[in-house]
Order: C-alpha cells, then structure tokens, then sequence
C-alpha cells in the first residue's frame, strides 16, 4: 500500500513549484504518490516534472477551481495510508518531511505534524534567513515538557507566530481512513482549512508534534503579479480570520486545543492587533475590528496573563476604547524608552507630526542621487542646468553625506536622515531622485517627484526578475509601492521605457528624454577632460582603461552593503600594459569593502568614491564592465567596451537573467579570464572593427535620443512649460 500521498494543487508559477519539488526530491521518498492538480494553468511544465524521479501523478483542469476543490479531487484520488498537504508555492525545509513520515512509521500515530515558518525567501536563500535571524526570533516551538499531544497542538496552532491564522492543514500527515468522508468547502476561496481541520481534530485519536521539522510557507514576492491567497484579503483578511477563529472555537471539542486557541488569540492582540489598533491610518481597526475582537474576547479568561496585559485585556472587553488607547499609550512609550535604535523612528515620526503639516515652499526643489552618497547621475545635471538658467526662480537643497563635496552655487545641503534632511524633504516642492525613495516617507498631493532612475538596465529589475536573491525579499513590493508616488518618470530611450513599465508596474506616461547624465558626453571639451585626468594625477602621457564591474545579489551582507571579489588579476595587466596605460577601479556604489591595490598602486587606481562616473567615462579610453548599466552609457563616446563576465551562467540563470541576450547583443567580446582580457586590449583595433556594425546598431537603439539636451527637455517638461 502508498505510505503517504501528497497533496498540491498548483496554477503558478513554476519557478516557486520547482522549489516545492526540489524540496520533495530531498525526502528519501519511496512509497509515495504525488498528486499535482493543475489548476486552471498556462504554463507548460512537462519539462520540469521530467526532472524528477517522483511518482507524480497529474490531475488537470482547464480553469481555475480554487484550491479546495483541488485538494478534494487529490483527495478521491489518494491511496496513500496518510495524506500531506503542502502548498505548490511552499517548500520543505531540510528533511522536514521525512522526519514526520519517520514518526507516523514508528508510532502510528493518527495525527503528525511539524513547524510552519513563514517567509519571503526563496528555498536557496531559506537557511541564511535561519541563520541571520536567530531561531527564536522567527518564533519556533521546542518541545521541551510538553506532551506529544500537547506539543502537536501548539504547532497546529502555530502559538508562537504573529499570525492570526489558525488550524492550517498544511505540513501535517493525517490518517486517511480518519477523515474518508471529510472534505473542504469548495464555496470558499480564502481559508478552507480550518473547518477541515476542525473536523480533522475531532476525528482524530492520536498526535504527535515533531521537532525541527520545518515548512516554509512563503509569502509570495510579488503581490501585484502573484498575490497569495492572503494577499488578496483587505488588510490582511481581518474579519474572516476572526470569523473562522470563532466558528473553529465553537466547533472544536477538544478543551486543549481550545485553550491554545485562546492564548494565541491574546498574543495575537497584544503583537499584532493592539499595535494597529493605535496607529494604523485605516480606522478600521478602531470600528469594526474592534468590535469583532472585542466579541471574540468576552467570556474568555486569561490565566498566566500578567497584570498589565490583564488590564489592556479588560478594556478590549469592556469595549472601552479610551482606556486601552491609554493602556497602549504608556505601553508604547515605556518600550520606546529601552529601544535604543530608534533614532530614525524617532525621526520620521517628527516628519509627520510637524514638518510634514507645515506648508511646503512651491519653489524649492531637492536632489538625491545614490542615497545622497554621490554629487551624481541625472540629478546632478538637471540641477546644474536649473541653476544656470533659473538661478533665481528656486530654491535648491542636496542631500549630500560627504560634507566636502563642491558644488556650483553652493546650495542648501543636508545630511540624509538628519533631522535637517526631514525637514526639508517635507518642505520642497519638487524631489528629484535617480533611485527608490525612502519609503516611509509620504509625499502630500501638492509634492512633485521627479525620478530620474539610474541606468538603461541589462539585467532584470523589480516586478520583471524571477527568483530574488537579494537581500530584500520584498523587493519587488518596494518597487511598486515607491513608484505609485511618482510624478515624472524619465526614459533614455524606447527599451527603458517598456521596462520601466513592466518592472514597477507603471502605468503613468514616461517621458522619453534622453539621459541628463549623459549631456556631459556631448558637452565636454577638452580642457575638461584635462582638468578631470590631473585631478587624479594620471599622468598625460597615459591611457586610461576604466573596469566598473556591477554587484552581486549572493554576496552581500546587510542591506545595502556588498562585499565585492575582485577578480581581474590586476598584477598580470600591470605587466602587459604599465607603460601605454593606466587603469581605474570603479566598485558599484553598493560594495563595502575597500580595495586593495598594494602592489599595483602606480598602475591602478581606486575611483570608486570619486562622485560622478560619467567624469570618468570622458576620460576613459576603454571600459571593461560585466551586467552593470554603464556600458549604455559609455557607449555614447563610440569608445571600445570589454565584458568581462566571468561568472555569466550563475548570473544569467541563477542571480537575474537579463533583457537582452548579451551574447548577441552587446558592442563587445564577454571574457572569462584575465588572460582573454589582456589579449583583447592588445588587439584592441582590430576588435573596433570587428564590433564596428553591432556598435552601431547598439548606438542607434540606446544611445541615439540622447544629445547633450536631456536636462533642457526635462526642465522645460516640469518646470518651464
Ligand atoms: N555605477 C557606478 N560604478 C559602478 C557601477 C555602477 O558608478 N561600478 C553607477 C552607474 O551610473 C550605473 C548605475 O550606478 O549606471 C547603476 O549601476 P548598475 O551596475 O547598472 O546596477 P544597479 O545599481 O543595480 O542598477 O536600470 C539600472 C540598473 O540596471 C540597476
């Protein structure tokens, strides 16, 4: 007889299934049926199934039917001694599954479940997560004295999580002959489980709970393109959880699990809910979750709750709002005082409570380029040609970190995140930024944002990459969130701007301006290209080759913060090429790390803190980059360009994936090793030649809108019209 049948039911899309199977694959299976319902799916993935030597067995449908049919078809079909539910978007942590399966083999218990944890990260990423954050603060269960029963309880009820959710019927083996003529609700879309299980648990005898058999349920990445069935209740579905957590309560005999019940539903309070409660804008949960907590709350008692806790408790029930808004106040601020890193906190709070009420200046315009690490990018010029031209009609303001910078007509500068910075952000009119705002920051109606982005991208970004391997699992929220905020959105030519919409989900008019960074490409004259080279003492007889490679997602290590490998074997270019030239290191603003040229100073030189690249895209003779944006860029100057990409597979396939096939597409040779760099800088002229028409190509296709106006056109776009 089948030991287990597992149950998934799957419409999209298929890199997350991958993930669920993978993690399958790695449970030692061999007695199992798997039965994948597809559920009203487009994909085609008779592909990926061939990589697996699973018995999986496909049931199909043409149209979506929801995940409770889905699982009672599977169910009809199952011939498994237990059934396991896991959702095709979920996976299996480590062997999580196999341990449970150990258990029910080894007591035959009618009930077995393991640990929920949910998570943004994809399975690659999931054990870092672990790591980082140490166990506790994800909330895991031990087992410590508790009974089997017990214990098995509180992982159903996921009591130590900060969900509201309860009674899932995921990650658990459930004996099938218990629940043969038990099925879920098929005319619910959102949270069949619990009735399911509610009835699961007045079936079933015996349970027990496994330690450190973990599931990961995820939160889907992309919440526009792939909402999770939770993702798809108004904040967070409230109301149906309080409705099923009251149904469930009423339906459960088991007192145990009652009690469980009971004590999640005050965590969930004093975590969650309390916190809402007191400041969250939707006043929702001041009226109707109030009064719907309120009632779930009235004829319970709460033992081993402290007495402080007690007293918010009797607010809530007593339905006195004022009281627990004074309870929750002093609770608030008592936790404030020992939260040593809320400085920032601090700060946006002030942003809103006083900067942000006061009236703003219609004339005042701020800039920002690279989080204000950088007098840079579009910003920088689309200011310079503001304040050449209209001097006198705006007040300026730069977030700038590095106080030493120059800056022609010396305008206003602030710190980013001072206080200063908050204050004047609330004030200006206009915001001209090249990246992602800070998103705790509102802008009001009567505020214009003015963002510029930072480069022609290569590889994919935001709502457009698969898998993501950053360090932001919810990257792709933030992309969408930041740029609802925006005003003006600016293109440097036509494939930007269809990315542009597909990345951030755009759906306002991009204007097609040309990049203001690269004005100065056509602008120049030689005197400062002169100024600029003996500005870094390259001495004038010398060539100039620029390598400015991009970051990883895999190598970082805080957010923001990413450590670089380099990898060009600086020694050896020293050798071939010392005489005819020298070479500049440019890291991406992201990397941390300082370089180490010991060895190589009078060849190479670190340019990575130097302000603005594309100074040093004037000076260069040759670029050498990988994925980065610059290649666009420099491409304006018709200038020779080396790809130096020796991790290409990992960062196409596993990292990214990219808009363009680099193979083909690209002005330039992709080299692997120094040895293949060195030997294309020797032919350099005859690889000029050889590249000569899909320059052209590539010149036409991104660089041909621009022409030395992009700022003009932006400034008579938003501000001289
Ligand atoms: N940059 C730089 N030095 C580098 C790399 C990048 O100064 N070594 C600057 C360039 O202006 C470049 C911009 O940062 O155009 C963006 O860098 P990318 O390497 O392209 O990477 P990212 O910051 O992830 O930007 O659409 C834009 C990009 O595709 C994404």
């Amino acid at each position: 007889m089948t030991f287990i049948s597992i149950i998934i039911p799957f419409n999209r899309p298929e890199r997350y299934l991958k993930d669920c199977l993978d993690s399958l694959a790695e449970q030692n299976l061999d007695d199992e049926e798997i039965i994948l319902v597809l559920n009203g799916l487009t994909e085609d993935i008779g592909e990926l199934l061939n990589d697996y030597d699973l018995n999986i067995i496909t049931k199909s449908f043409e149209s979506e039917i929801g995940v409770s049919k889905a699982r009672n078809e599977a169910l009809k079909m199952a011939n498994g001694e237990y059934v396991y539910f896991i959702d095709s978007d979920d996976y299996i942590y480590l062997d999580g599954l196999s341990k449970l399966i150990n258990v029910a083999k080894s007591t035959n218990a009618d009930f077995i479940n393991g640990e929920k944890i949910i998570t943004g990260y994809i399975r690659d990423r999931f054990s870092e997560e672990l790591e980082n954050l140490a166990r506790d603060k994800i909330y895991p269960l031990t087992k410590n004295k508790l009974s089997d029963e017990e214990f098995s309880l509180r992982l159903l009820v996921g009591d130590k999580t900060e969900k509201f959710e309860v009674l899932s019927a995921l990650h658990c083996l459930i004996k099938r002959e218990k629940i043969s003529d038990i099925y879920f609700d098929e005319s619910v879309r959102h949270q069949c489980d619990y009735e399911f299980m509610v009835e699961v648990m007045n079936n079933v005898n015996s349970m027990v709970g496994v330690e450190d058999a973990l599931y990961a349920k995820r939160v889907s990445d992309d919440f526009l393109n792939l909402p999770c069935l939770n993702q798809e209740m108004e904040d967070g579905g409230f109301l149906v959880y309080a409705q099923n957590y009251k149904d469930a309560y009423n339906s459960i005999n088991n007192s145990l699990l009652k009690q469980i019940m009971n004590q999640k539903l005050f965590r969930y309070f004093y975590d969650v809910y309390s916190i809402k409660f007191y400041s969250d804008s939707n006043k929702k949960w001041r009226n109707e979750y109030f009064d719907a907590y309120a009632e779930l709350v009235q004829d319970v008692s709460f033992e081993k709750v402290s007495f402080f806790k007690k007293r918010e408790l009797k607010a809530l029930q007593a339905r006195d709002k004022n009281k627990l808004r004074k309870l929750l106040k002093m609770r608030i601020n008592f936790n404030k005082l020992f939260d040593m890193n809320n400085s920032l906190r601090i700060k946006i709070a002030i942003y809103y409570k006083f900067f942000n009420k006061k009236g703003i200046n219609k004339n005042q315009i701020i800039f920002c380029s690279f989080k204000g690490d950088y007098y840079s990018d579009s910003p920088k010029y689309i200011y310079e040609y503001l304040y050449e031209n209209y001097k006198d009609d705006y007040d300026f303001v730069w977030v700038l970190n590095d106080k030493k910078v120059k800056i022609p007509g010396n305008p206003k500068r602030v710190t980013r995140f001072s206080l200063e910075y908050f204050k004047e952000v609330a004030r200006s009119k206009y915001w001209v930024i090249n990246g992602r705002q800070f998103d705790p920051l509102d802008k009001k109606d009567s505020q214009v944002i003015v963002s510029t982005w930072h480069g022609t991208p290569l590889k994919k970004l935001g709502l457009d990459i698969g898998n993501v391997y950053t360090m932001n699992p919810f990257i792709k929220h933030s992309y969408v969130n930041v740029s609802k905020q925006w005003d003006y959105l600016i293109s440097p030519n036509r494939y930007t701007t269809n990315i542009l919409k597909s990345c951030f989900g755009y759906q306002k008019e991009i204007f097609e301006s040309g990049y203001p960074r690269n004005d100065i490409l056509y602008n120049a004259d030689e005197e400062m290209v002169n100024r600029i080279k003996s500005s870094l003492n390259i001495p004038e007889d010398k060539k100039v080759i620029l390598y400015a490679p991009t970051w990883r997602d895999d190598e970082f290590i805080d957010a923001g913060l990413i450590k670089f490998q380099l990898k060009l074997e600086l020694d050896k270019l020293k050798e071939a090429f010392s005489d005819e030239y020298i070479i500049l290191i440019r890291t991406h603003y992201f990397i941390a790390d300082k370089l180490d040229l010991s060895g190589v100073e009078d060849f190479a030189i670190d340019v990575s803190k130097y302000n603005d690249i594309a100074e040093l895209y004037l000076i260069s003779d040759l670029l050498i980059t990988d994925y980065s944006s610059v290649f666009f860029d420099f491409a304006n100057l018709k200038r020779p360009i080396l790809y130096y990409t020796y991790d290409l597979d990992k960062y196409e396939n596993v990292l990214r994936g990219f808009y363009i096939d680099i193979r083909k597409e690209v002005p330039g040779p992709l080299l692997e090793t120094t040895d293949e760099v060195i030997d294309a800088i020797r032919n350099i002229d005859q690889l000029k030649e050889e590249y000569k028409e899909k320059y052209d190509q590539f010149y036409e296709r991104f660089c041909s809108i621009d022409d030395g106006n992009a700022s003009k056109r932006i400034v008579e776009k938003v501000w001289k019209k």
